[in-house]
């Protein structure tokens, strides 16, 4: 049985360069995981679901256990002093760690504290994403938008954690996705699955069906393509849709599938923030053997321009984001 402390450790030797700070910042993540983990499992008892009543930045209701997240991620990175400054979706702006610690270290974090928060109430899973990059300002000074603003493809690390019937976290640093079980009698996160790779091809298609009429034509075709019955081609795919990116990713990693939040009439860019949800998911999905993309273009490559930035956004099995992609294209 081999801890995430451990396995941490015994990687941190991949890299020659390593000082450590990663792993500092990791234990950070594990650490106050495990206490929004406590809480969230307390939901039903304690005064800690439904809304506070304020709505974020970009205009969506803050759940109670949003901010209780967003605070514990926000008070563990600063408190390990290995992280110089945090961005989340929770924040109108980034948050600089001024201390002579926060300063002198070389990370930044973005983050979704917690996302899918509305599906706590009904006690269905939810998660949390994270994004780690090196700065790009000198040590020793205060972080700037620009460290922030940087395509995915400068990940050092991302990964989640998912609250569902048992507790995961799940990262990458670059060389595989490695995922790791907490023993809830023990407050531990044990490895249970190495190196995890999602199948090339799968049953099930995520998509939020609802939307369907303000779909672009070739995401309409390309849902109707999952429909058709082709048993050859194992379609008609099954239709899954927790509402909670997390879930619903975490399902199509191990057994395959794709997951799409495509652009609508009414919102062109789609829903998901490139910075917090997209590019962490897009490390792990490629890391896995899988693929993240607008329909048209690498996440990974995306140039941010702003924080809140959303894209238009599917993963999943290579084989089945190629498809769609295709008929996304040969539709436009
Ligand atoms: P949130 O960060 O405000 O929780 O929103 C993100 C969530 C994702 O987890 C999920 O995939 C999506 O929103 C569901 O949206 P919808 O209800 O429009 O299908
Ligand atoms: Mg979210």
């Amino acid at each position: 049985m081999i801890t995430l402390g451990e396995y941490i450790i015994e990687k941190q030797h991949d890299f020659p360069e390593a000082s450590g700070e990663l792993t500092g910042l990791l234990g950070a993540i594990r650490l106050a995981s495990k206490i929004v983990n406590r809480e969230i499992n307390k939901a039903g008892i304690a005064n800690i679901i439904g809304s506070t009543g304020v709505e974020n930045i970009q205009g969506e209701t803050q759940q109670k256990l949003d901010l209780y997240a967003n605070d514990k991620f926000k008070a563990a990175l600063e408190a390990r002093g290995e992280v110089c400054g945090v961005a989340s979706e929770e924040e109108d702006d980034f948050v600089s760690f001024d201390s002579a610690r926060g300063v002198n270290s070389k990370y930044v974090v973005l983050m979704d504290p917690l996302d899918g928060s509305s599906n706590i109430d009904v006690n269905v899973s939810v998660g949390t994403i994270f994004s780690i990059y090196r700065r790009i300002s000198p040590v020793g000074t205060p972080v700037i938008l620009e460290d922030f603003l940087q395509p995915g493809i400068k990940q050092v690390a991302a990964g989640y954690v998912i609250y569902g019937s048992s507790t995961m976290l799940v990262y990458t640093t670059g060389n595989g996705v490695h995922g790791f079980t907490c023993d809830p009698s023990l407050g531990v996160f044990y490895l249970s699955h190495e190196n995890m790779k999602q199948p090339t091809t799968g049953k099930c298609y995520s998509i939020n069906e609802g939307n369907y009429l303000k779909f672009p034509l070739g995401v309409k075709k390309y849902i109707k393509f999952c429909q058709e019955i082709v048993p050859e081609d194992n379609r008609p795919y099954t239709s899954r849709y927790i509402g909670s990116l997390v879930a619903d990713f975490h399902r199509n990693l191990l057994k395959g599938g794709i997951f799409m939040y495509p652009s609508t009439a009414q919102a062109p860019e789609g829903k998901l923030r490139l910075l917090y949800e997209c590019n962490p998911i897009a490390f792990l999905a490629e890391q896995s053997g899988g693929i993240a993309s607008t329909g048209s273009k690498r996440i990974m490559e995306i140039d941010p321009t702003e924080l809140h930035q959303r894209v238009p956004f599917m993963c999943g099995s290579a084989d089945m984001v190629k498809a769609a992609e295709k008929m996304i294209q040969d539709n436009p």
